[in-house]
């Protein structure tokens, strides 16, 4: 168990990058080392949360303007954090989100066009300054995160907003992982395995009195 405050890392990237593979092998990595880690999932991982998520993901008959879509997110991360991030962090845990503030950034910042400015500080109300010890985004050709995507079925309402707004999406990724100094882009291309090897050396090189090199 890390002693005092855990550790918080957050996958990121489009759909079908692969977050949640690599979030199963990373919570599996974390155990072996002996390090307790908790899986989460955003929007969602608190009772509100979810049912947040089944509206803003799957009421396609609702008609909603960016700024509901952005709002429910932010109502659902402030109970995240509350409910879950700080209990997890308080307890010395390490938790291992799949997505958190940086997808507000990208999809309804970049993605939907909200200025990216305001829609930050509305986050900061949210998550009262908490932020992700390390932001991990995986990167691909949008192309191929595509195919992944398609190949593993039905999209949500987010997902179905097309091309363009996924083109965005993605470029607005690459823009936020290079101003973040909290954040690392990992090359998503290759084998899940492969991939892992490369959030493994990443996380080595951050945290080094965490992940020493002997330690797997
Ligand atoms: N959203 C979320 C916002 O708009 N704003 C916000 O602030 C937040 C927090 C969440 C939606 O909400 C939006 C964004 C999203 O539209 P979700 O279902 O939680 O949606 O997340 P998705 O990103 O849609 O989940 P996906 O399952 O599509 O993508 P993942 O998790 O990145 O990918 P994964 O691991 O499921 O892999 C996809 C497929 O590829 C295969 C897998 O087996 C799977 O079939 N795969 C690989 N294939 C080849 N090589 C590899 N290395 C592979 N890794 C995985």
């Amino acid at each position: 168990m890390l002693e005092q405050r855990g550790l918080f890392l957050a996958l990121e990237g489009i759909e079908g990058v692969g977050k949640s593979t690599q979030q199963a092998l990373l919570v599996g990595w974390l155990e072996s080392l002996g390090i307790s880690a908790t899986p989460a999932r955003e929007p969602g991982g608190t009772r509100v949360g979810e049912a947040i998520r089944e509206v803003v993901l799957h009421r396609r008959d609702l008609d909603m303007p960016a700024e509901t879509e952005l709002f429910l997110i932010l109502g659902s991360r402030a109970a995240f954090v509350r409910d879950v991030v700080r209990p997890t962090l308080a307890a010395g845990r390490a938790l291992v989100s799949d997505r958190f503030d940086l997808s507000t950034f990208a999809y309804q910042g970049y993605g939907r066009g909200l200025p990216v400015e305001e829609v930050e500080q509305a986050n900061r109300l949210a998550t009262r300054g908490l932020r992700p010890d390390l932001y991990l985004v995986l990167d691909l050709p949008l192309a191929e995160a595509l195919r992944r995507q398609e190949a593993r079925g039905a999209s949500d309402r987010i997902e179905s907003a097309g091309a363009e707004f996924m083109m965005r999406v993605h470029d607005g990724y690459r823009e936020l992982a290079r101003r973040e100094p909290r954040a690392e882009l990992v090359e998503g291309t290759g084998s899940p395995e492969e991939v892992h090897e490369r959030m493994r050396s990443v996380l080595r090189r951050r945290f080094p009195e965490t992940f020493v090199p002997a330690a797997g």
